[in-house]
């Protein structure tokens, strides 16, 4: 075999990336008419930048190897920023530990780039072994918050080298650039993940949208996407979780679900993007659904439409945990009202979907509660065959 000459191999590596991060995206037609999907992933492992993964110096690597490798892009807190579109991802190494970085995009479905280093997140007290899926909310008391989790090492289980304990871990910022880390949420006993916060005081409180669960992968006894409120976030303690969204037998949330991003607020209430988990004898089906919540009781849902928004489908099914599509960002424009939807595919790639405000407000309005049973499904369909005559 015949290797590519260094300097050959290291100019079409950075050829190749110019051009990815050049390429135009294009949107697909929508099927359903609630949102479209884009040809292709809009942040991959190959859109990292080189020099995170190589030592460009010749004298410390002649052979110009990759020193650092990457695995996956994927969960991206996501915000609307200034006219920019932000997405904070998960950027996987291939030593499997997780950090967050920038990527900014004009038009919010291409030309994603990272920024010029990771994003600085202080380390957390105990440290954090590994942190991911940061959902950003840019809250009225005037800072934008960052609420991710933390997974450490469950000490009380030394011999068991899978044991884990996840927690959520806050930082926030002014500028989206220095983050300053305030302690864990302290949530008793058990587990968190996929904690997010409302963008509105609530009674003059913090509202957390909050995930309790037993053990680091099963929710056990954990009922559902939960809420509580908070006092002050610089030393978040929850006192008291209630239900928002329970899981229920023979849907798509049976096994366990989760908030995504932090809702939008529409005339008709907040709307929510969350995902739902259902078991299946290939592993675990992760899809997104949506629900609409009471303007100003946040925690009572006001819509649930039964079924899926989005499902893994195609090459988006495929990764490192595939059958796959998890959210924790979205971006709204509310001059114009599109809603971009950052999804991960099957924790390897990111997506996005666009819809608006209108649209997605209807669907969650008029597309009929899980019906329960075979025959409810039966009636809801026949239902909608007469209704066209
Ligand atoms: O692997 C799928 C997802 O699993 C977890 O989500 P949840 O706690 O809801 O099951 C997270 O690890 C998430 O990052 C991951 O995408």
């Amino acid at each position: 075999m015949s290797w590519e000459a260094v300097d050959a191999r290291k100019l079409r590596i950075q050829a190749e990336f110019e051009a990815l991060l050049s390429r135009s995206n294009a949107r697909l037609p929508s099927t359903n008419g609630v949102f479209c999907r884009y040809r292709d992933a809009i942040l991959t492992r190959e859109h990292v930048p080189l020099p995170w993964r190589f030592d460009f110096s010749p004298t410390t690597n002649p052979r110009f190897l990759e020193r650092l490798g990457v695995n996956a892009v994927f969960n991206p807190g996501a915000i609307y920023y200034r006219g920019k579109y932000l997405l904070v991802a998960r950027v996987e190494g291939a030593d499997r530990k997780s950090f967050f970085a920038m990527a900014e995009s004009d038009s919010g479905v291409d030309g994603f780039r990272f920024w010029d280093h990771p994003l600085d997140i202080p380390e957390g007290s105990p440290p954090d072994t590994n942190i991911y899926d940061m959902r950003l909310t840019q809250h009225e008391d005037g800072w934008i918050y960052g609420l991710f989790c933390t997974e450490r090492k469950d000490f009380a289980r030394p011999h068991d080298l899978t044991a884990a304990v996840a927690g959520c871990g806050i930082v926030r910022s002014r500028n989206l650039k220095d983050w300053e880390r305030l302690p864990d949420l302290d949530a008793g006993p058990g587990q968190q993940r996929n904690v997010t916060l409302h963008p509105e005081f609530v009674d003059g409180q913090y509202l957390l949208y909050t995930r309790p669960q037993d053990g680091f992968v099963d929710v056990g006894g954990g009922g559902g996407i939960g809420w509580a409120l908070v006092e002050d976030m610089s030393r978040a303690r929850i006192a008291r979780q209630e239900i928002v969204d329970p899981r229920a037998y023979h849907t798509i949330k049976e096994v366990k679900n989760g908030q995504g991003p932090p809702p939008l607020k529409t005339p008709h209430g907040w709307l929510h993007l969350a995902h739902g988990v259902r078991d299946t004898a290939a592993g675990l089906r992760y899809v997104l659904y949506v629900l609409l919540t009471d303007l100003k009781e946040p925690w009572r849902v006001v819509a649930a439409p039964g079924g899926y928004l989005i499902a893994p489908q195609g090459g988006e099914r495929v990764g490192d945990v595939s059958n796959v599509a998890f959210c924790n960002g979205w971006a709204h424009d509310p001059e114009t009202g599109r809603i971009l939807i950052y999804y991960a595919a099957s924790d390897t790639r990111v997506h996005v979907a666009e819809t608006r405000l209108d649209e997605l407000c209807d669907y969650a309005l008029h597309t009929p509660s899980d019906s329960v049973s075979s025959r409810g499904a039966f009636e809801q369909r026949q239902a909608l065959i007469a209704g066209n005559g």
